[in-house]
């Protein structure tokens, strides 16, 4: 491309444009006057503003997630930077494309230690692939073009450049250059596909595990025909961030529990994991009991080779892409597969599925059963959310500890339309759904929030209403941080004896969400019920407007 005399600014939103990037999620400062002055005669690149850098960083991951492409977020300095720290970490734990940027100040002025100084690539570069700053305009389009194909390379993750003012307010002639990206779809080892196909084919009760890279790469309907072939039931990883394999599929077995034990009891039921993307097995707590037994066999496909055998010694370790990959292990699964062992996989996979489906009616019936009591059950608001979600409905979820049974009963919800906390850190959901709210404008975004973790962001709720985003906001108000009073309760300790949960308390006031709401120009309303919370999710629904729901859930952790 011919050599044009340009600005660095106008280089920078000329390189994003390049990549692909619609949307620019930030908060700016001094540090992004050139930038924002840019923006001003900026027609094709939106700029959307959040109240605050973590929000930022939360929005762009949620962006990069349901788009499944590249994000681009701008925060201010250090302190901007470090305000997006915890949400870069769940961005990183979730392996988010997104292409970070920050303002800095000028080189030079920089080093005499300004006001709001520190180096920037140093605080970023233990949650992010790559962090470099940019020294001059000439090198911009090298290092933003290596910077997003190394955010789009397998094994994903989010990137961070630094541009000085300098560089920003620069002027000369520079090459734009192309961007390139890394096929992904990388097949495995063929002998690794082997060794593991003769596992499996071994193994007289396997059990997969389902995670991220499946979902990630599209590979639900290879890994729905590996685990018919298998007849093994297929739970989603510990922590799940995606709808990897569909909850009406037979063989849908629901979230692992992220404790040892619990662990335990599924692999010793099983005589062989085959993890399909998933990571093995990140743990809330120090186990009593290790997950798997010594020398228990292990096949593992992930395209990141860090997770592979990282914590347990696994028998097959496959690099590899799971869509690509998955059909591999299939055909050398069916290769190795006589009419006897064709007939005991059958008569395995009724006997599965006669106990997943057995134990589904009993999860119904316990959420029936709890459906009249007020406040809400979270294990029936759960069921009644399924119940009334569309297929075309995108759940987000941080709903910490009123999530169980969610994924058993999205019934209607097909693969790809969830994206969950990952990482941990919290105030995640808020902000994130309205990036995977602006990457899938065809559908409606509900998201699912606990009141503890919706107040880390709450102002996340004037960008929806100002960008009229139209998520469903749904507060799981317990007044509590009720998963750390249940946590603090089952170590029997001076907490439990005396009744006193000290800081995991949200009362004294209560915190009035519907206000909350309504201070930031979205509409809300507050149920107490199961009718009144399916009557405000359908009028919600039909609506082309966010909306706020809170719902007065049960407090009780015992
Ligand atoms: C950034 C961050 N700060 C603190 C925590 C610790 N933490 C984990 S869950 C939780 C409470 C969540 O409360 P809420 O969203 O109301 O869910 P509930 O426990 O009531 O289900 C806290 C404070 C965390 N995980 N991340
Ligand atoms: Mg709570």
């Amino acid at each position: 491309m011919a050599q044009a005399r340009t600005t660095g600014r106008r280089l920078f939103l000329d390189l994003l444009r390049q990549e692909g990037v619609k949307v620019l999620f930030g908060n700016p400062g001094t540090t992004e006057l050139p930038l924002m002055d840019a923006f001003a005669a900026e027609e094709d690149i939106r700029y959307v503003l959040a109240l605050q850098e973590s929000l930022v960083m939360a929005m762009a991951d949620g962006y990069a997630r349901a788009s499944n492409g590249i994000a681009a977020c701008n925060v201010h300095v250090a302190p901007g930077l470090g305000n997006a720290m915890g949400m870069l970490f769940d961005a990183m734990k979730a392996g988010s494309p997104v292409l970070v940027t920050a303002g800095q100040q000028a080189q030079g002025f920089g080093i005499t230690e300004p006001n709001l100084y520190a180096e920037l690539p140093p605080i970023a570069q233990h949650f992010t692939k790559y962090a470099v700053e940019t020294r001059s305009i000439r090198d911009m389009p090298r290092l933003l073009h290596r910077a997003v194909k190394t955010a789009l390379a397998p094994p994903t993750g989010p990137v961070f450049v630094s541009f000085p003012v300098d560089v920003m307010n620069a002027e000369g002639e520079v090459e734009i250059g192309v961007p390139s990206r890394v096929a992904p779809h990388i097949v495995g080892d063929p002998a690794a596909i082997a060794q593991a196909a003769a596992l499996l084919h071994k193994a007289e009760r396997p059990v997969i595990i389902a995670g991220d890279a499946v979902a990630q790469s599209g590979a639900s309907a290879a890994l729905m025909a590996l685990a018919e072939a298998l007849a093994a039931p297929v739970y989603l990883e510990g922590e799940p961030t995606t709808l990897p394999f569909p909850p009406s599929h037979p063989l849908f077995r629901g979230p692992i529990v992220r404790l040892g034990a619990a662990i335990r009891k599924i692999t010793d039921a099983h005589d062989l994991v085959f993890s399909a993307g998933a990571d093995l097995f990140t743990l809330s707590l120090p186990p009593d009991v290790m997950p798997v037994a010594d020398g228990y066999p292990i096949v593992h496909l992930d395209t990141n080779p860090w997770e592979l055998a990282k914590n347990y010694p696994t028998a097959a370790a496959i690099l590899g892409d799971p869509r690509t990959t998955l059909p591999e292990m299939t055909k050398a699964l069916a290769g190795l597969m006589t009419a006897a062992d064709c007939s005991r996989r059958d008569a395995r996979l009724s006997a599965v599925t006669s106990a997943i489906a057995a134990d589904y009616a009993a999860l119904q019936s316990r959420a029936r059963a709890e459906a009249d009591r007020t406040p809400v059950s979270p294990l029936s608001l759960m069921q009644a959310l399924g119940d009334t979600l569309p297929p075309e409905a995108v759940v987000v979820d941080e709903s910490i500890s009123s999530g169980a049974g969610l994924f058993q009963f999205l019934q209607n919800t097909p693969p790809g339309n969830l994206f969950g906390n990952r990482g941990g850190g919290i105030g995640w959901g808020l902000p994130a759904s309205i990036g995977v709210q602006l990457a899938l404008p065809d559908k409606r975004v509900v998201a699912l929030i606990g009141d503890g973790s919706a107040m880390y962001s709450i102002q996340a709720l004037w960008t929806a209403a100002h960008d009229r985003v139209p998520v469903i906001f749904v507060i799981i108000n317990n007044g509590a941080y009720r998963i750390l009073k249940q946590r603090l309760s089952a170590t029997q300790g001076v907490a439990a004896q005396r009744g006193r949960y000290v800081g995991m308390e949200l009362n004294n006031p209560a915190i009035n969400f519907t206000g909350l709401a309504a201070s930031m120009g979205v509409p809300a309303v507050s149920v107490k019920s199961i009718p009144q919370f399916i009557e405000a999710l359908q009028l919600g629904l039909k609506s082309d407007h966010p909306l706020l729901i809170d719902v007065a859930t049960d407090p009780t952790f015992k």
